[in-house]
């Protein structure tokens, strides 16, 4: 399956799939230099200090713990830039994607709107999930549903993209709505 793993920059995309992936991830990432000053928007995240210019690349194979009732699934992990200007790319790189995971952070929700309407025009099956930072505010997930505007068949999930077993958590929500969706159409 190919994944899609979508979101503003610095929500921590790069490091869901460094994190998740079982083979040594591709990464393309370069330092942030002066010449993204006012092109990039870097508020809430200024302690970064590089950025991915074209894909993260990543595989994990998630074996089915009931394989009478799913199948399971080899994932091919794609992450996007979160920048704006790339918007060209993103549209490349859901190519033949059967689903998206959008990547949202609680301190800057609404950079994650622009994003989520985008997935929406793609029209594949997607879930979010929330990044938690040290200093992200304590929101119930029912109010970032809310504030998000997500259907209620939309999987929300709480991760820690640095920490594999949550990144993986949050994967597997989306491989099994991808699977509903498929066994239900
Ligand atoms: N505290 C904390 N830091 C994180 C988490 N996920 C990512 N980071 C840090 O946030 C920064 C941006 O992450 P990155 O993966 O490059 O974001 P991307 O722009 O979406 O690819 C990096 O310095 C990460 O180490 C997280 O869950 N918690
Ligand atoms: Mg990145």
């Amino acid at each position: 399956m190919k994944i899609v793993i979508a979101g503003p920059f610095g929500v921590g995309k790069t490091t869901m799939v460094g994190a998740t992936t079982q083979i040594e991830p591709l990464r393309t990432e370069e330092t942030l230099t002066q010449a993204g000053t006012g092109v990039d928007d870097i508020s809430g995240v200024r302690d970064k200090t590089t950025t991915t210019v074209a894909i993260d690349f990543g595989r994990l194979d998630l074996p089915s713990p009931d394989p009478s009732r799913h199948p399971g699934a080899i994932l091919y992990l794609f992450g996007a830039p979160g920048q704006d200007r790339y918007r060209t790319l993103w549209n490349e790189i859901t190519y033949g994607a059967l689903g998206i995971l959008v990547l949202a952070d609680t301190r800057r929700l609404q950079a994650s709107f622009e994003v989520l309407d985008w997935v929406e025009t793609r029209g594949l099956p997607y879930s979010v999930a929330l990044n938690l930072f040290d200093d992200s505010p304590d929101h119930s997930v029912t109010e970032v549903r809310t504030a998000l505007d997500l259907d209620a068949s939309t999987p929300l999930t709480v991760c820690d993209a640095r920490d594999s077993a949550s990144a993986r958590h949050a994967l597997i929500a989306l491989v099994e709505h991808i699977q509903n969706r498929v066994l239900t159409s």
